[in-house]
């Protein structure tokens, strides 16, 4: 099935950051895969919520998570190591897609729920030591619009805002984990969920 066209494809955004590879596809997936997707994941997926420790001090995530992948792929971030599940029949297929357009094979995909505003992700870079140097990241957002923020390690005040859409894919390549970090900030304006898909090749 193809799920878009070429002509949506050429409707990308290069974030043009110094130091970084930040390409955006708005329409990724059409609206009516995205919202099967969307139900699809918010309802099969095994959501859990871990504590993390940073700095020395343990808290609850401020979202739910999940990881699916090859076997022996586990993933360690925050001091929480996750052994992922294998991949479902819906996340091979969004697999399929965004590794035709970023011409990497993904071993592992980690899954967010932000169940609402008040959930995020602090500022961090995907710069796991698993993860190689420069690492390819494709993030796959589905549901509710949120705004994304990336700043640079060395010029801490230029920050970018991008707003992810339902369907949309952000794909970050080059020196954009080793130069700057993200973060997905709360907002009071969003009360409803949005799912977000990071697809990583572990080592
Ligand atoms: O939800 C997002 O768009 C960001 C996810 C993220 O930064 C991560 O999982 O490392």
């Amino acid at each position: 099935m193809n799920l878009f066209s070429s002509e949506e494809h050429k409707n990308l955004i290069n974030l043009n950051l110094l130091g970084a590879d930040v390409t955006y596809y708005p329409n990724f997936f059409s609206k009516k895969i995205a919202d099967t997707y969307f139900e699809t994941l918010l309802i099969e997926t095994n959501w859990q919520q871990d504590d993390i420790t940073i700095f020395g001090k343990t808290y609850k995530q401020p979202r739910l998570t999940a990881l699916h992948g090859e076997e022996g792929k586990s993933y360690t971030y925050s001091g929480i190591t996750m052994r992922p599940l294998p991949f479902t029949s819906v996340l091979k297929e969004i697999k399929k897609e965004v590794e035709k357009i970023s011409e990497v094979n993904f071993n592992v995909v980690l899954l967010n729920l932000y169940r609402d505003g008040q959930d995020s992700n602090g500022w961090h870079s995907d710069d796991e030591k698993e993860l190689g140097k420069n690492p390819v990241i494709a993030s796959v957002s589905l549901g509710v619009e949120r705004t994304f923020h990336l700043k640079s390690k060395d010029d801490k005040e230029s920050k970018t805002s991008i707003i992810l859409q339902h369907g949309s894919l952000l794909l970050m390549r080059g020196g954009t984990q080793e130069n700057y970090k993200h973060q997905l900030p709360k907002t009071k304006k969003v009360d409803s969920p949005r799912i977000n898909l990071t697809f990583r090749t572990i080592k």
